[in-house]
């Protein structure tokens, strides 16, 4: 946490508003099991949901080790996740530079520089994640091709036109969509590409929902509709090339995570906004043109 003038300066210079600094606080404080307890599985950290069926015969088995179990099918399927959002960044080379924008405690990152060889960026308004996240590249020896830096997504002050691709594994729930493409807009080289996942509400069931509402208030963050995205990719000269609905594939993963010891108390939110059709699971991938 920044403790001296310089450091309070420079965090006023990442943290604009309130809201940026409370956002910052929830996550300079999260321990959550849900996280620590699944990453420690392997030593990816993720910060979002998992997608595919879950094995059913992690539920049977000996009752001590019953929920070990399960918190390593939960993990498997947020990997799974993250190659799924990796597989839309295209072709990329060992010399591209990528950014990963709320980069958290830094799992698909490591996971783009394992598959890609090349250099990956990440940016968080989280010191601790921040700090977490450049701890884990020394350890696995990969600090010269994956840096984590304080600084906000919006402004990230990276150079313009340097990135190959860029994604948000669910991070866009926390700012303006406008704000935030017209930022990518100006780090991407032309032909570069966008992956947003995201969890959005949606526009013909009219409104947010309460369960929608639910998981705003638990994570401190206001989903967008789905026409949003739409809109603020058009406004930004990001032209979308695919567009997934994966919400039949999470469905499973909250499923076997209410069966958990970490349940957080969010699942039952997620399942009946999925399942009433209020709010879907989205990957959108898009060019820069
Ligand atoms: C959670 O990551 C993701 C968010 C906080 C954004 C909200 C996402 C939506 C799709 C609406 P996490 O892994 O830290 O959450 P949890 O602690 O619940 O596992
Ligand atoms: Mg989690």
């Amino acid at each position: 946490m920044p403790t001296t003038q310089t450091e309070m300066a420079a965090a006023d210079r990442v943290l604009r508003t309130e809201y940026q600094k409370s956002v910052a606080r929830y996550w300079n404080a999260e321990k959550d099991p849900v996280n620590i307890r699944l990453g420690e599985v392997d030593g990816l950290y993720h910060h979002h949901y998992g997608i595919g069926d879950y094995d059913p015969s992690v539920l049977e088995g000996p009752e001590a080790t019953r929920d070990q179990r399960i918190i390593e099918e939960l993990h498997r399927l947020e990997t799974a996740q993250a190659e799924v959002l990796l597989d839309h960044l295209g072709d990329i080379g060992p010399g591209d530079r990528l950014l990963d924008a709320g980069s958290g405690r830094g799992g698909t990152s490591f996971m783009a520089n394992q598959r890609f060889g090349c250099q990956v960026d990440g940016v968080s308004i989280s010191e601790q994640q921040v700090s977490f996240a450049n701890s884990q590249a020394e350890e696995r020896g990969v600090s010269d091709r994956v840096k984590f830096r304080f600084r906000n997504m919006l402004d990230t002050g990276l150079e313009t036109g340097s990135r190959r691709g860029i994604w948000t594994n669910e991070t866009t729930m926390y700012v303006d969509l406008s704000e935030l493409f017209g930022e990518f807009a100006r780090l991407l080289e032309y032909g570069g590409r966008y992956v947003c996942i995201t969890g959005c509400y949606n526009d013909v069931t009219g409104g947010r929902s309460k369960a929608v509402s639910r998981i705003d208030e638990h994570y401190t963050c206001n989903i967008h509709p789905r026409s949003e995205y739409f809109r603020a990719m058009a406004a930004n000269s990001l032209v979308p090339i695919n567009v997934v609905d994966l919400t039949a594939q999470t469905i499973p993963y909250w499923e076997l995570r209410e069966k958990c010891s970490v349940a957080t108390g969010i699942e039952d939110p997620f399942l009946t906004a999925y399942k009433e059709g209020s709010f879907h699971y989205l990957l959108i991938a898009a060019d820069r043109v």
